[in-house]
Formats: structure tokens, C-alpha cells, sequence
């Protein structure tokens, strides 16, 4: 990634969170809602969750958890195909459908077996609501209800937010943003995530909408 500064100098305390989004097998290689190379960030981030614990921080992960007859699945629009463009009321599904994923209970919306689960001080679930996707670790699309991330990272006194995982142009970006506009300053671990780029592009707007935004990017050497 071009023109990205990455922060320097970073030292995580007991008021920061690492978010790690969505490490589910359905997201990865092999999974129904694959995300290229999302298999190749797995270390990585338990790398980081083995700093954040050190350093007392909180560590979070996000789970895509939804029901069968989820409306964000193509396969519950007659005729409609995964990737075919569709926008309801609110925004709350959309912009394109999805092949089912991360369906309750199944193999695909577990978290990845290498992923150091037992790093993590608190699950969120999310996507529940059939009719209301919830791309945010903070809240559904619609922004009528929230997950109980923000009530979870007030109690913890958390200040700061730093998210990685999948998919970085959908989950990733929606849950930095949200954390932003919440109030918390937000980094994006950008070398931890990748994205589906769907539609094409998606990625390259994500990351300049973000940087607009005022979130700021890091990498390894930031917390050196
Ligand atoms: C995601 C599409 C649908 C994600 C979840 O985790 O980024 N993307 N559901
Ligand atoms: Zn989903």
C-alpha cells in the first residue's frame, strides 16, 4: 500500500483493545466466503494478542454469527447469486449478497484452530437479526442496535482501538469506523488484514475513506 504513513512509537497499555474480526474458518481459504491469503495473517495476530495481553490490554474477538435464513445470503433472494448487488431499507443488507457463511453452530463460523482463542478476553457476536447484517463489531448496519462491544470497552476504560483480521474492506473498515465515530482513537492493523474487494476497488476506498477519517495505520515496527 502506497502513500500509507504508518504511526511510530506506539506503547499499548491497559487502555487499549485489540479487535481481532471474524478469524472464522468461513472467512478463510477452504471456507464458503473465502478471503485471499486470510490464512496467512493467523500468526501474526497472535503475535499482537500475545503483546496486548502482556502489556494488560484487552483483547476482543469478533464472530459472524448468523441464522440459516439470513437475508444478507443470497440463497434467501429467489434468482439472486452471491456477489449480485442488493440494497434494503436502512442500508441493513447490502450492497451485495453473500453465499452463506458463519451459520450458527457450523464449522465455517468457527474461529480458525490456529488462532490463539484462549488470548482473548471477550467474544462478540454479531449478525443475528435475519433481516439486519452487522458488518460492525460495534453495531448492525441499520445502527439501531449495537453488540455490546461499546458497553464492554467503556467498562474496560479503553481508549484507544486497534482492528485487525477479516474482511478488511467490510467487518474491519465498518467496526474502525464505528469505533472512531464512538469516540475511541482508531488504528488499523493493515498488514493483519486482507480484504475481499468486492466490488472491485472496495479495498482502495475503504483505506482512503479511513484515512480521511482520521484513523490511523500501523504495522509491526509501530510498537517497537
Ligand atoms: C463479512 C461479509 C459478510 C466480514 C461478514 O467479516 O467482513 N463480510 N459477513
Ligand atoms: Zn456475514
Amino acid at each position: 500500500m502506497e502513500h500509507v504513513e504508518f504511526e511510530k512509537n506506539i506503547k499499548i497499555d491497559k487502555n487499549d483493545a485489540l479487535i481481532i474480526v471474524d478469524m472464522q474458518y468461513d472467512f478463510i481459504p477452504g471456507g464458503s466466503l473465502p478471503v485471499e491469503e486470510g490464512d496467512q495473517i493467523i500468526n501474526g495476530i497472535n503475535d499482537i494478542a500475545k503483546l496486548f495481553k502482556k502489556k494488560t490490554a484487552q483483547v476482543v474477538l469478533t464472530q459472524d454469527w448468523h441464522p440459516k435464513k439470513h437475508l444478507s445470503f443470497a440463497s434467501n433472494h429467489p434468482g439472486k447469486s452471491p456477489g449480485d448487488e442488493y440494497i434494503s431499507d436502512n442500508r441493513a443488507i447490502g450492497p451485495i449478497l453473500w453465499p452463506d457463511h458463519c451459520i450458527q453452530g457450523t464449522k465455517g463460523a468457527k474461529f480458525h484452530k490456529d488462532l490463539k482463542v484462549d488470548l482473548a478476553d471477550k467474544v462478540i457476536k454479531k449478525g443475528m437479526n435475519p433481516s439486519v447484517d452487522s458488518y460492525s463489531g460495534f453495531q448492525d448496519n441499520d445502527k439501531k442496535s449495537e453488540t455490546g462491544l461499546r458497553e464492554y470497552l467503556n467498562s474496560k476504560k479503553i481508549k484507544r482501538i486497534f482492528v485487525c483480521g477479516l474482511a478488511l474492506d467490510y467487518c474491519c473498515y465498518y467496526t474502525a469506523l464505528d469505533g472512531f465515530n464512538f469516540g475511541y482513537k482508531a488504528y488499523f492493523l493493515v498488514d493483519l488484514t486482507r480484504g475481499v474487494d468486492l466490488p472491485e476497488g472496495n479495498i482502495k476506498t475503504a483505506l482512503e475513506t479511513m484515512k480521511k477519517t482520521g484513523i490511523k495505520f500501523v504495522n509491526n515496527e509501530s510498537f517497537k
